[in-house]
């Protein structure tokens, strides 16, 4: 049985199953380590995920034991390299929601994701005075391939702003989204704010006027049960990196109806179906947007991080998430004027964690802390004009996994009170 949240995150009727922290850190070697004489916290997921022992084996298996290219040669190996690469594919596919296996396209990560829509589809669709909206709170790779492609279109880019809670203001939605706009590209989740944004409603707007849907899942699909069509998206863009997987390997999922017009964005071997002087012909789906030799390794190695989380549960990794970012709001309150930025309803928000101190600026605070073991990522998280609407210039910024505990926090705010005695404030 399921529902679907007000998020449109999908959630079971059944009370989760509580992870065991302590079991599945022991799947991650990199965790067993000791980083400055302590102990390591690593509170750094949103910038990537660590890896569990699946994923490194299978990098490993597959470069001593089936290595070879794909979709190429006849031998074994080829044959080998082959089904592991297609079989993540397939696991793509059912992971986001049950796709066609068409509609699953392997990049390098979320970042070319977004780079192929922009010229693919954005250079056929978007014309001279036409309109691309975006949001406040978006990643560099969100938006700077739309800037670039209103440059060249000399189209219009358009923002939905945020309120001062850190939620997408809606209240002008109908203004903002016109029968002008071609493209309305977001965030599913917020890799500073940790808002979840409402993507559906604002589908539905986008569509009502006759623009596409681009969903950046970067933060949300390591962390909640994903469905591409109960999004109401046309594309989704996401990383493995950031869900156990390898680095070098995103996807790109888009409608087949979409994804058959449009002309492919990397161009060479593999993506053609026929090559001639005079005259070319591309593969079919999913192929056509999969010029040269991908990352096999790395896609092949995806699928044991997809089985991971399966195992866990999307819907437990959720329940864990909000447990443990419930437990460090209660905390950190502890730490008189630090401010937490965004949503401060723990249902509307994932578990990254930005926050300023009035007096120790984010880099110092992140320094203090890896001098006592605790990874955390502080700076402006590759979302500038955020950090301008914010009228901030950083943030320090905490961010769980699967792998993460309530000690954890208690280690994280305990250093952040000895920092304050340490610079004396
Ligand atoms: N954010 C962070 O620390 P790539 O680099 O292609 O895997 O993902 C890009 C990207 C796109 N959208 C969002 C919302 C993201 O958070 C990211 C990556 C990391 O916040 C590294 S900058």
């Amino acid at each position: 049985m399921s529902s679907k949240t007000k998020n449109n995150i999908v959630s079971t009727i059944e009370p989760p199953v509580e992870l065991d922290v302590a079991a599945i850190r022991a799947d991650f070697p990199i965790l067993d380590q000791k980083i400055n004489g302590h102990t390591l916290v690593y509170l750094d997921s949103a910038a990537s995920s660590q890896k569990p022992r699946e994923v490194i084996n299978a990098l490993l298996e597959h470069y001593r034991h089936n290595h070879s290219n794909i979709h190429r040669g006849l031998h074994t190996l080829a044959e080998r390299s082959t089904e592991g690469y297609e079989k993540t594919r397939s696991h793509v596919a059912q992971f986001i929601g049950g796709v066609p296996t068409e509609e699953v396209i392997f990049t390098s990560g979320a970042t070319e994701s977004l780079n192929l829509l922009a010229y693919a589809w954005g250079d056929l669709n978007v014309h001279e005075g036409d309109e691309i909206v975006i949001t406040e709170m978006e990643h560099h790779a969100n938006i700077v391939p739309w800037f670039q492609l209103a440059q060249r279109r000399k189209a219009i880019l358009k923002t939905i702003p945020i309120t001062v809670c850190g939620h997408l203001d809606l209240s002008n939605l109908d203004t903002i989204i016109t029968p002008r706009t071609k493209i309305v590209a977001l965030c599913h989740m917020s890799n500073v704010l940790g808002t979840i944004n409402p993507v559906a409603e604002i589908a539905e707007a986008a569509h009502k006027k006759g623009a596409i849907v681009v969903v950046d899942a970067a933060q949300s699909a390591p962390h909640t049960t994903i469905d591409v069509r109960a999004l109401g998206a046309d594309f989704v863009a996401f990383s493995s990196h950031k869900m156990l997987g390898p680095t070098g390997v995103g996807v790109l999922w888009g409608r087949s109806e979409l994804l058959e017009e449009m002309p492919p964005f990397n161009t060479g071997g593999e993506m053609i179906r026929e090559v001639r002087f005079d005259k070319i012909t591309w593969n079919e789906l999913p192929h056509k947007f999969e010029a040269g030799t991908p990352n096999i390794a790395g896609v092949i190695a995806f699928d044991a991080a997809l089985s991971y989380l399966d195992k866990l549960g999307m819907y437990n990794i959720h329940h864990h998430e909000m447990e443990i970012t419930r437990y460090a709001f209660e905390r950190l309150s502890e730490l008189d004027g630090l401010e937490i930025q965004g949503p401060q309803v723990v249902e509307d928000r994932g578990g990254t964690i930005s926050f300023t101190d009035p007096v120790i600026h984010p880099h110092d605070i992140s320094t203090f802390l890896d001098s006592h073991g605790i990874a955390i990522r502080a700076g402006h998280h590759c979302a500038q004009p955020l950090m301008r609407v914010m009228g901030k210039v950083a943030t320090a910024r905490a961010s769980c996994y699967v792998y993460n505990d309530k000690s954890e926090i208690d280690a994280l705010v305990d250093c952040l009170k000895d920092m304050r005695k340490y610079f004396g404030v």
